[in-house]
């Protein structure tokens, strides 16, 4: 008998029907109640006049607080001036749990707040309709993700997120207590899913957590995030941007069809991108940000005004910056045998946001060896993953992909702690 407000249909008119949810708001104009009841789907209008409802059951409305949990039972009715076309004259509301006064947050948003007194209510935050959106839109993105990369071929694994080494240069690492041991939390299942590539697994791909302990406190940086992580045997870069920009239109497509009430909850109009995503060179990235006066030294990265200015230029569309400078790219992207100095790479844009970033991989022992020494590493702390290299490795290919990013562009979010449900960063550890 439960529905939820948004099964609410022509069919339950002069019927019964239960309803569970928090109460958004109340009117009371004396002799007539009006409570909104919402649940995860949605509104009800839940309609009290003191003459047609028992007495007991107005007495519970008129003193019922906002953001109460309570259930409702009662005949529905059709009403084209109630949130969704019907209301509920109650016989019976029960109130399951009582919230105190006054709340911490205000759920119908009619009083703005701050982004860190939302995150500190977070659980409050998160009743909004236009933020649970985002979580739900998520999901479907996850889903579409998890389909699309099934139907190519890929494998879904899971990687130890406590680890001994580093992968990627630049960020640095969180170190844990590990018994005797010292260890980190891992940046990166980058190793791992190189060395099932030796497995003989051919494509793999995982989602899970990512920890870096960025200092800095940016709109784009977490210090613990979500990254969906593709590994691809016999390909090279080229093949895993196939499979990059493929997946990026998919999930919009999905979203476009599965997610249309959340959409419009928060007011996005999602625009479907078309295949394939221009790709543009780094040295041609360099000259587009330098003829705008954005200055960038061969073999660094492209600063964040040098982005800005690209983004100006192409559009807030998505694109690939391919053949970075090998010196910008961790120790196992695979160098052009050509020109040593460019490797195998690309970052996938949108607009100025990296949402991803790949490489075809060194994929012979004597060259990543070298690789490593000459980014300053130290072989021998890379054993387990070296030996990988020595009895069959073929040709590998994949990419990282950053889940709040991704969810971050799509939505139009200023801030990627939107994109998270309890975000980690320089000052938050709680909740
Ligand atoms: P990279 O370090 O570029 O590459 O990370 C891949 C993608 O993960 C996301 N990301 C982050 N998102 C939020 N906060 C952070 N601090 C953060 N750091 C990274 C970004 C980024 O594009 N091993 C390679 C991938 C590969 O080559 O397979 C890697 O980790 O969206």
């Amino acid at each position: 008998m439960r529905k939820w407000t948004s099964e609410i249909g022509d069919e339950d008119v002069g019927r019964d029907v239960t309803v569970y949810g928090w109460i958004h708001e109340v009117r009371d104009l004396g002799g007539l109640i009006f409570l909104i009841l919402r649940d995860r789907e949605g509104f009800i209008q839940v309609t009290l006049p003191r003459k047609k409802v028992p007495p007991d059951t107005f007495d519970v409305a008129k003193k019922v607080k906002r953001e109460s949990v309570v259930k409702v039972v009662g005949i529905v009715k059709r009403e084209p001036k109630a949130p969704q076309g019907y209301e509920i004259t109650p016989r019976v509301i029960e109130v399951l749990n009582e919230s105190v006064v006054p709340l911490p947050l205000e759920v119908t948003e009619k009083v703005p707040a701050e982004l860190d007194t939302r995150l500190d209510h977070r659980f409050m935050d998160l009743r909004k309709p236009r933020i649970q959106a985002i979580f739900r839109i998520r999901h479907n993105i996850l889903q579409s993700v998890r389909n699309f990369l099934s139907e190519h071929g890929f494998i879904e694994v899971n990687t130890p997120k406590i680890v001994s080494t580093a992968t990627e240069g630049g960020t640095e690492l969180f170190p844990i207590s590990y018994f005797e041991k010292e260890a980190f939390l891992n940046q990166s299942p980058q190793l791992y899913k190189q060395i099932l590539m030796a497995s003989g697994f051919d494509r793999v791909f995982e989602i899970a957590p990512i920890f870096r302990a960025e200092e800095h406190n940016t709109t784009r940086h977490l210090n613990e995030a979500i990254s969906i992580d593709i590994e691809m045997s016999f390909t090279d870069h080229h093949g895993v941007m196939k499979i990059l920009e493929g997946l990026i239109v998919r999930v919009y497509e999905d979203v476009f069809e599965r997610c249309e009430k959340f959409l419009k909850w928060m007011d996005v109009e999602l625009e479907i991108p078309s295949l394939p995503f221009e790709r543009i060179r780094y040295d041609e990235a360099v000259e587009i940000a330098e003829k705008r006066g954005e200055e960038v030294p061969w073999g660094e990265d492209l600063t964040t005004p040098a982005l800005k200015v690209l983004a100006e230029e192409i559009g807030d569309i998505h694109y690939f910056i391919v053949d970075w400078p090998t010196e910008c790219k961790p120790f196992y992207a695979m160098p052009y045998k050509e020109n040593p100095k460019v490797c195998r790479s690309f970052d996938l844009m949108k607009g100025a946001l990296e949402l991803a970033s790949g490489t075809q991989r060194i994929h012979r022992y004597n060259e990543l060896v070298e690789s490593m020494r000459a980014k300053g590493l130290n072989p021998d702390g890379f054993e387990f993953y070296l030996e990988a290299f020595r009895y069959g490795m073929p040709p590998h290919s994949g990419w990282g992909l950053g889940l709040e990013r991704l969810l971050m562009s799509m939505l139009n979010l200023k801030n990627i702690r939107e994109a998270t449900l309890f975000p980690r960063d320089r000052h938050r550890l709680t909740p």
